[in-house]
């Protein structure tokens, strides 16, 4: 890491802005989870001894949702209005963040009515759509006047030293020029040792929001807190922004390191669960079983996940017996598709057979589970898709809880979306573009980027697909539906992402009404 701030910096305060949600307006769900982004580049600013001012708009307003008209969409958490309210006005840096392409046009909204009232103050962008999109964004908002491209730690502290004088100086950038001309930087090297990378400041946030509410990025498992255990990946989808943001570098923490932070955790947050937010946790098998017996060792009594979507390899019949008995409740399978053919297109490198291999130790040894399936990748034909139901109800067949199927989204930054743009197939990323981004987990409308099959038809596929699997699951196994009204209607604590999307839906009409006239004015006042 960086050394203590240099003295004649002439930046000294930093704010650090996490937008609300923004989702399409019939989404099914749109899930609510603390910022890790933030909570780690304001910890890297205070220890090198930084003022920083940290705005979560979705964890300050949680039950908060407004229906926004441009762009059309559901947004839950403060108002652009109240953002701008929680800025100091000695504020030198406003840091923004943008992790999904979807809320691109929100954000650009939100800069713009900051630089209004805050027009001497530098506005930059970082997350996974910074990296992916820097001459769109800089060509389009001019607001924004400098975008990051990757891990932000380093660079942030970089910005703070030499902003504005010596721009040239920091890796990992794009910026404009005072005549209008961008400028790269070169690229940022990866920060090896993550485990040096200064601990989350969750102290800044609303933390206390997210744990009461048992807010995730998955299921209600009571006051849960987010980790990463490693940085990167080192596969390299084709629909995946990974390799263009982190490169196919993985570093991974030493397991001793990831427990003290959630011995931490349950001592300081009273904390009952623990999600892995990683990319990709889990690949080497000593890893686990190391972290699994440090866990066992110390007795540290809570429940973890692994949420995100996970390879297969390491989790064996071993592997996934001591994953239990240390409290692990749920692991997410990412196998993406039932079709071979398919995945050898996509890149992923994984073996559907030896995928339900582990799957069937995981149950057997009493584990939640989920398989994440996309459809209407571009040369994917009907075979295919009748392949991943096939798929679909195997895992039926193994008890498998949740398989969810999304429809293929073309993410700037993949080699996909980069095949797309050069066939034609998608022409500008203009405000167009985003809006059908926004679409993905809307039942009412559907886009689709596949050459052989149009959005309606891949629609009713998804919709076949999920009713077919959650209603033989509930044939298969009745005590599930026991189980399942039991949580939805009294508990409140779910245990598959299905209880949970049916717990959203009814918790958002409820917020939405509540969400008083007055703010909803002020949200549209706003826009004007
Ligand atoms: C956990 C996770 C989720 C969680 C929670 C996300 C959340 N709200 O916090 C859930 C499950 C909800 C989720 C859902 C989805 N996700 Co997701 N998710 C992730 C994941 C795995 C980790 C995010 C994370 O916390 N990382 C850890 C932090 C530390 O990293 P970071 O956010 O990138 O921040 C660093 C830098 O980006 C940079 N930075 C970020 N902001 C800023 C700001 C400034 C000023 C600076 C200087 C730097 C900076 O510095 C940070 C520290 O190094 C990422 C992949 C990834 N990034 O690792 C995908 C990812 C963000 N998700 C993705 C997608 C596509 C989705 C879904 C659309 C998938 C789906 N079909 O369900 C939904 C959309 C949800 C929605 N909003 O409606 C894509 C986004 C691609 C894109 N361009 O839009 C990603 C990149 C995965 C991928 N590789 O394809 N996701
Ligand atoms: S989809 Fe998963 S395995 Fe593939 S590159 Fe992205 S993070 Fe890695």
């Amino acid at each position: 890491m960086q050394p203590i701030k240099d003295k004649f910096a002439s930046i000294r305060h930093i704010t650090l802005l996490r937008p609300p949600i923004i989702s399409s307006l019939f989404s099914y769900s749109a899930p609510i989870s603390p910022p890790l982004a933030l909570a780690y580049l304001a910890s890297s600013l205070i220890k090198a001894g930084y003022e920083v001012t940290a705005i979560d708009a979705l964890g300050e307003a949680i039950e908060k949702v407004i229906i926004y008209d441009d762009p059309r969409c559901r947004v839950r958490g403060l108002t652009i209005n109240e953002m701008i309210e929680r800025i100091p006005p000695h504020t030198q840096l406003i840091g923004l963040s943008c992790m999904f392409s979807q809320d691109w046009l929100f954000v650009r909204k939100i800069a713009e009515k900051i630089k209004a009232v805050f027009p001497q103050v530098p506005i930059i962008l970082g997350g996974e759509h910074a990296t992916a999109m820097p001459d769109t964004i800089l060509e389009t908002s001019s607001a924004i006047e400098m975008c990051i491209q990757g891990e932000g730690e380093e660079t942030i502290l970089d910005i703070a030293k030499f902003y504005p004088n010596d721009l040239e100086k920091i890796n990992g950038i794009v910026y404009r020029r005072k005549c209008g001309q961008l400028c790269r930087t070169p690229k940022r090297v990866r920060i090896r040792t993550v485990q040096d990378i200064p601990r989350p400041a969750w102290h800044l946030l609303p933390i206390e929001n997210y744990l009461t509410g048992g807010y995730s990025n998955h299921v209600n498992s009571g006051r849960s807190m987010p980790i990463l255990a490693t940085r990167g990946c080192p596969y390299k989808c084709t629909f995946c922004s990974n390799p263009n943001m982190w490169g196919q570098l993985y570093y991974t923490r030493p397991p001793s390191d990831v427990v003290d932070e959630i011995e931490e955790y349950v001592k300081t947050y009273r904390v009952d669960n623990i999600d892995f937010y990683d990319l990709t946790a889990i690949v080497k098998k000593s890893w686990i079983m190391e972290f699994g017996n440090i866990l066992k060792e110390r007795k540290i009594n809570i429940t973890w996940a692994l949420p995100s979507g996970t390879r297969s390899e390491a989790l064996d019949a071993d592997v996934t017996k001591l994953l239990r008995e240390t409290g692990c409740q749920y692991i997410a399978y990412a196998a993406e598709s039932g079709s071979p053919r398919i995945l050898k297109y996509i890149k992923k490198e994984v073996k559907l057979d030896r995928m339900l291999v582990s799957m069937r130790a995981a149950k057997k040894n009493g584990l939640h589970l989920r398989c994440n399936l996309i459809l209407g990748f571009p040369e994917e034909r009907r075979s295919d898709v009748y392949k991943t139901i096939w798929f679909m109800m195997k895992l039926v067949y193994y008890g498998i809880d949740d398989a969810p199927l999304f429809m293929y989204s073309p993410y700037p930054g993949t080699e996909m979306y980069d095949y797309l743009r050069q066939t034609g197939k998608i022409g500008k990323a203009d405000d167009d573009y985003f809006r059908t981004l926004m679409c993905f987990m809307d039942l009412t409308n559907s886009s689709s980027y596949c050459e052989n099959i149009g959005p309606k038809e891949l629609a009713f596929y998804r919709l076949v697909g999920m009713s077919t699997f959650y209603a033989l699951s509930y044939l298969l196994y009745p005590m599930r539906i026991f189980r399942s009204l039991q949580n939805i209607l009294f508990t409140k604590r779910t245990v598959t992402l299905f209880e949970q999307r049916i717990v959203e839906l009814i918790n958002t009409r409820r917020q939405i009404k509540k969400t008083s006239e007055e703010d909803r004015s002020l949200a549209l006042k706003y826009e004007l």
